[in-house]
């Protein structure tokens, strides 16, 4: 006998997505209705397949507001679900706990939420192994206590399923919310440990599997890559799983070498050939890149950064598999030796030994810092920002003072 599922997290309905000003119109409604779209997808890909439950470990909605519209729409999913006998089972994490504000809405009787303390739920079917699920909801916003005592395995079910919205215990990287060790979930003897939480793609351990599907959908431009979710087949004692694709709008990142680009249009067709190759069917893809290697055209890219850009858009904006590039990044080196000429005693060494000092830009900003209008845009300055400043600044004085020597 054969159960399957759908293990997804972290799906962030209606995530209200920053900084899409610079799109055209039609990418940006994508990307603002991706965190929808993408669950759409999976309902679809769960009709489709047959598959005969979903669990979903955390964070169904981005913000403890919930928002209407999110909540309408994740119903109206469910019912799709409903007419299909797929059962749902549902822990709510630290971005939409218990006692966050809901809006009334009811769930039909396929959805099955986690409470405030861990509990079993159980799944039954005819002609289907009988599971156990194991999990919890966050009652607030902050569980920073292991929450695995709580989790003991019941008899009378042949497979074993534990649901925990978490990080691993000691990862400085993430804020700790209902901390584990794998140790403590290897113990429990479950045959697979459906994780929520971290956005990123993680198989922590094989078998059992013990995984963290990550975002369902990119939420940022930090989040990128393939987004999806995992589909789960256990038999006779043995499960196997498989990662599908579900995100509609993918971030990307391609690095391009310069090194062996003469001109601008060898540039220009380097970075199509990029875009080509990122291309997906059935998603859009936002793509950074960033170029490389050592090459005299950083000066022409600084200049002309905005029609470079036009030209790798031209017609993006009308496609369903669009290919935006957001941004070209100069990460090229430059042609001189830049060691050579900091040690000279001439201008040029003068204005890199002067840039190396990177004196703190905080008070030639303060003006701009503090006009009563620029403030309310303007966010501090980190520390790698000012680097990047300071490098910019000195690639382009170096970059206009060479370039006219030579001309
Ligand atoms: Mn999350």
């Amino acid at each position: 006998m054969t159960v399957t599922f759908i293990h997804a997290a972290d799906v962030h309905l209606d995530h209200p997505f920053q900084g899409l000003s610079g799109l055209p119109e039609a990418i940006g409604a994508r990307v603002r209705r991706s965190t929808l779209s993408s669950w759409s997808r999976l309902v679809d890909f769960a009709v489709q397949h047959g598959a005969d439950f979903i669990v979903i470990a955390g964070d169904v909605f981005d913000h403890v507001g919930r928002g209407l519209r999110a909540e309408a729409f994740f119903r109206r999913e469910l019912e799709r679900l409903h007419e299909r006998g797929i059962d749902v089972f549902i822990c709510h994490g630290n971005h939409d706990p218990l006692d966050s504000h809901w809006s009334g809405i009811q769930y039909g009787e396929n959805a099955r939420t986690f409470g405030p303390h861990p509990e079993v739920l159980r799944f039954e079917k005819p002609g289907r192994p009988t599971v156990h699920l194991y999990g919890f909801s966050y009652p607030t916003r902050h569980v920073t206590t292991n929450m695995l005592g709580g989790y003991t395995k019941a008899p009378g079910a042949d497979y074993h399923i534990g649901v925990l919205h978490g990080s691993i215990k000691g990862d400085a990287d993430h804020d700790v919310y209902a901390p584990f060790a794998v140790a403590d979930l290897l113990e429990k003897d479950f045959d697979y440990w459906a994780l929520g939480h971290i956005h990123k793609r993680n198989v922590i351990h094989d078998d059992p599997p013990i995984v963290y599907p990550g975002s369902l959908q990119g939420l940022s431009a930090k989040e990128t890559g393939e987004k999806g979710f995992y589909f789960v087949t256990m038999e006779r004692g043995r499960v196997a799983k498989e990662f599908i694709p579900a995100g509609d709008v993918i971030w990307d990142e391609a690095m391009i070498d310069l090194e062996g680009a003469p001109n601008p249009d060898a540039l220009l067709r380097a970075c199509l050939k990029e875009k080509e190759a990122r291309r997906r069917s059935g998603a859009g893809v936002l793509l950074r890149v960033v170029l490389t290697g050592r090459s005299d055209l950083a000066l022409d890219l600084m200049e002309r950064a905005d029609e470079y850009l036009e030209a790798l858009r031209d017609g993006e904006d009308e496609r369903e598999d669009f290919v935006w590039i957001t941004a070209l990044e100069d990460q090229t080196a430059p042609k001189y030796d830049r060691d050579k000429l900091a040690q000279g005693s001439h201008f040029l060494g003068d204005l890199i030994r002067l840039a190396d000092e990177r004196r703190p830009l905080a008070d030639r900003l303060a003006p701009l810092y503090r006009h009563h209008q620029a403030r309310r845009f303007l966010d501090p300055l980190g520390p790698e920002d000012e680097e990047a400043i300071w490098r910019a600044a000195e690639k382009w004085l170096l970059d206009s003072l060479l370039k006219n020597r030579d001309s």
